[in-house]
């Protein structure tokens, strides 16, 4: 591995992210989707975005520079995070309404499968100087029913204290901040690491350009990430985000639900500890 010191760029994230994408083939097949299906989505879309020209009168030079920007998207790789940023928080309040249990949030394009797989009370793989106040996320995996799951998996990802992903940032390694955590046989685990920083769209890509260029801001709140899974049970793919944080009320990606918000508690030591239980819904 590179031991040289290289900043992460808005190309070199979209690119890895947009590889990783790729790599999950089977996330790309909607094959049950019929014909007219497709007809009435792809008209729906290309009918707001025609409202939207007559709207507001968009001019020749205003589309060109459209069509460059999306170019510009493809060509850095951008489209996962575009469009995990901007949509797919609709789709998972889609989804949401048939599911029961811990309430989801979005995937978002730092997903890494494969992960090193951790016992019930565990430290995240985490660098030797990693900055970040520790933090102490425990809780139990159970039933709808209540019906503790033990063997329950507790995929948990996040960022670092400057807001980075380990993948997706050339100076972190491999790992660093992800793990694979299984429950005790009462359910139950205890993951210790460190406390992230809130994310920062990166402002030297096309979609930092596109927020710079309308005003808004860039960032998502703090946050970790959890895909909770145990075999008969439906996957909870999920965010915990930290009370009184910056951007609680204006992430960027519109990912938060007061459900999913700690309030992690300084024992007296400077570690931050919160409880968290997840609850599945059987398939
Ligand atoms: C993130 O860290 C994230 O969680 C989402 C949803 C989008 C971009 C970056
Ligand atoms: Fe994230």
């Amino acid at each position: 591995m590179s031991t040289v010191q290289e900043s992460p760029t808005a190309a070199g994230s979209g690119a890895s992210a947009s590889e990783n994408f790729r790599a999950a083939a089977e996330r790309r097949t909607a094959a049950g989707t019929s014909p007219e299906r497709v007809s009435a989505i792809v008209t729906a879309v290309l009918r707001g975005v025609h409202d939207a020209v007559r709207e507001h009168q968009v001019t020749y030079p205003e589309f060109q520079a459209a069509k460059a920007w999306l170019m510009e998207v493809g060509e850095t790789g951008e489209w996962p995070l575009f469009m995990d940023v901007f949509v797919e928080h609709v789709v998972e309040d889609v989804a949401s309404t048939t599911q029961h249990g811990t309430k989801g949030s979005i995937e978002g394009p730092y997903y890494l499968p494969g992960q090193v797989a951790l016992g019930s009370t565990c430290e995240l793989p985490r660098r030797d100087d990693e900055r970040g106040d520790p933090l102490v996320l425990d809780g139990q995996v159970r039933a709808l029913d209540g019906t503790p799951l033990g063997g329950a998996l507790v995929d948990i990802w996040h960022a670092d204290a400057d807001g980075y992903y380990s993948g997706f940032a050339p100076h972190l390694p491999e790992g660093n901040l992800r793990g694979v955590v299984t429950t005790d046989a009462e359910g139950r685990f205890a993951i210790t690491t460190v406390q992230p920083a809130p994310y920062q769209i990166p402002t030297d890509g096309p979609t930092g350009k596109l927020i710079a260029a309308a005003g808004w801001h860039p960032w998502r709140p703090a946050h970790l990430h959890v895909i909770v899974r145990a075999e008969g049970y439906r996957p909870i793919t999920t965010q915990l985000y930290f009370a009184g944080g910056e951007w609680l009320d204006s992430d960027v990606a519109e990912a938060t639900k007061p459900e999913l918000i700690i309030d992690p508690q300084d024992d007296g030591t400077g570690t931050r500890r919160s409880t968290y239980d997840f609850e599945l819904e059987p398939f």
